[in-house]
This record gives structure tokens, C-alpha cells and sequence, in this order.
């Protein structure tokens, strides 16, 4: 049998250290390489084998998955919906150029299966809010969402014209305790926590009444895993599976933080970001991922923010 050899690009961001975390659980430490943009400077020894890659060196790239004879790629990396905005041309540029040199070198060097994650930002203000379908209107508004919808149509290109097995995912707001997310518009639903545990009074950049679908990471990370180990002809979906867990607005979060945190106390300060989120759904048809592979959500609302204060507070007094 092979031994899998895999290579995770984008690992010190907010998905990418949790998912490396596990598959080294899963494939052993030595199997599974970490690279980012980021120097080896101040890593915690948890990430090596570490390489320092900038993503759109397709050189370097290249070199990478020769040398270590890679048979498996997640590629992470991208600018999310709110810096996107601010510099749309570099989004498009990471984004895109990115992924296509990965697919580009995955055919040509036998990759046996690519991840590369998609989201909801695909959606835009004519696509159905409330359980938007799997396939119906997309029409994204953002440079972040243009480039996660046009990617998903490449994966699906060269899964139909060369055969590569790549799977991918339309991620809700991911909320997780261990990194922070940089430069999205669901990142006010992690930023609150922090505050909270800190006792500090929080602003929130949404309307409290704004609906959004979110996940938390635990959840996210068994959905990659599960539709990584899926078997090849149970994926029928090639260009990225709808994915839902919670929907829900900055007050319900409040409310429910406010249970166990009685003093905190959240003001609104509606910015940019609003009308983004405002172009989005507000809850997710699932059901071709729960029917092709099962898919299954664990955590909700209030098992989530039980969760996240828990350990915060815990890695607070530590
Ligand atoms: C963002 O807010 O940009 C991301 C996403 C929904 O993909 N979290």
C-alpha cells in the first residue's frame, strides 16, 4: 500500500491548523507537511514538517510536490470577502492563480485526491435566503465569491477532462477557538467570544438582526475528513458540496453568550461588511451532502457557545 504523503497549503490560517492537526492524527506527523507564507520564526514545534511556501511561486510549488512526492494536496490558502474588497485584484490573483497552478500540478505529477474549500460567498442577492439550493442562482457580488464560484467550475473541469479527484466544500462562517480568522465577514461570530471572555464590551460591524450560516470548526473539520474519505463514486457533486450547521444572528449569539457571561454587553456598528452579508444566505440546503455521504452536523447553538467560552477561558489561564 502507498503511504500517503499530503501537503496542506494555507495551515497557520484558521482552518488550516486545525486540519492539519488532524490529519496528522489520522496519517501521522511526519506524513502530513505544513506550509504557509509565514517564516518558521515563531512556529510552535506542533507544526513541522513545515515549508515555506508563497502559494503563487508555481516553482516553488512545484518543487515541493515533486520532491516529497505528494499524493494528496488541501490548498487553504486565499483572501477572504472583506479583504477581498479592499484589493480585489490581489484576491483575484491568490485565489485563482493559486488554485489553478494546484490543479495544473496535481495531473501532471499524480496527485491522487485534491481538497480545496469553496463557500457560501458564492451566493448573491438573487439567490434563494432561506435553504438555498445546491444548484440555483449563485451570482456572487464579492471578488472572494467570484473566485470561489469560477474555482469550483475549474475543479469540476479537471475532474471531468483529467480525471483528478478533487472534492471541495461551501464552508459556512467557521467559528474555532485556537486561530483567528483574517479578513471575513462571519468574523465577527469568533472576535465576540474573545471579547466576551475578556470582559470586554463588544462592536459588532453587522446589524444584530443578520442571519447567517455558520459552523463550528469541530464540525467543519470531520465534514472535510468524512468527504475526503468518501468512497470516489459516492462524490457526485464536482464542483462543492452546499454545507449547513447553524444559522444565526449576531443577537441570538449575544443572547446565548449572555447565559453564561451575564454582563457582556454587545453595541452595533454596522460598516462595509454589512451589505456583503446582506448579498448572502441565510440558511443552507445540506441534503446532497447528508444523501451522498452522510453528512451530519454535531454541534448547535448552545452546545457551541458552551464550547468556545470553555476553552477560551481554559487557554485564557493558561
Ligand atoms: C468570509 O466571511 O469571507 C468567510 C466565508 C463565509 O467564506 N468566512
Amino acid at each position: 500500500m502507498v503511504q500517503e504523503k499530503i501537503l496542506v497549503i494555507g495551515a497557520c490560517g484558521q482552518i488550516g491548523r486545525e486540519l492539519t492537526a488532524a490529519l496528522r492524527l489520522k496519517f501521522g506527523q511526519q506524513q502530513v507537511l505544513a506550509s504557509d507564507i509565514q517564516a518558521q520564526g515563531n512556529l510552535s514545534a506542533d507544526m513541522y514538517p513545515y515549508f515555506r511556501l508563497d502559494v503563487t511561486d508555481a516553482a516553488a510549488l512545484e518543487t515541493l510536490i515533486a520532491e516529497e512526492k505528494i499524493t494528496q494536496i488541501y490548498h487553504l490558502a486565499a483572501m477572504l470577502s472583506a479583504s477581498g474588497e479592499k484589493n480585489p485584484k490581489k484576491a483575484w490573483d491568490l485565489n485563482m492563480d493559486s488554485l489553478l497552478s494546484v490543479l495544473e500540478l496535481s495531473v501532471k505529477y499524480n496527485v491522487k485526491k485534491v481538497f480545496w474549500p469553496s463557500s457560501i460567498a458564492i451566493f448573491g442577492p438573487d439567490s434563494e435566503k432561506i435553504s438555498t439550493p445546491q444548484q440555483g442562482v449563485t451570482e456572487p457580488t464579492t471578488v472572494y465569491g467570484i473566485s470561489k464560484a469560477a474555482g469550483e467550475y475549474w475543479c469540476k473541469y479537471y475532474f471531468d477532462k483529467f480525471g483528478l479527484d478533487v472534492r471541495s466544500i461551501r464552508y459556512p462562517g467557521l467559528i474555532s477557538y485556537t486561530g483567528a480568522p483574517g479578513g471575513g465577514t462571519t468574523d465577527y461570530a469568533v472576535d465576540i467570544f474573545h471579547h466576551a471572555v475578556e470582559d470586554k464590551p463588544f462592536t459588532c460591524f453587522l446589524k444584530e438582526d443578520t442571519v447567517l450560516p455558520m459552523m463550528y470548526m469541530e464540525d467543519a473539520i470531520r465534514a472535510t475528513l468524512e468527504l475526503m474519505d468518501a468512497p470516489k463514486d459516492k462524490v457526485l457533486v464536482r464542483t462543492a458540496y452546499n454545507l449547513a450547521a447553524l444559522s444565526f444572528s449576531p443577537q441570538a449569539l449575544t443572547e446565548e453568550i449572555v447565559k453564561l457571561v451575564p454582563d457582556f454587553k454587545v453595541v452595533y456598528a454596522p460598516d462595509f461588511r454589512q451589505q456583503i452579508a446582506d448579498s448572502w444566505p441565510g440558511s443552507i440546503d445540506d441534503s446532497a451532502a447528508r444523501t451522498d455521504w452522510g453528512w451530519e452536523p454535531a454541534f448547535n447553538l448552545e452546545a457551541m457557545v458552551k464550547d468556545m467560552l470553555l476553552n477560551l477561558k481554559e487557554l485564557q489561564e493558561n
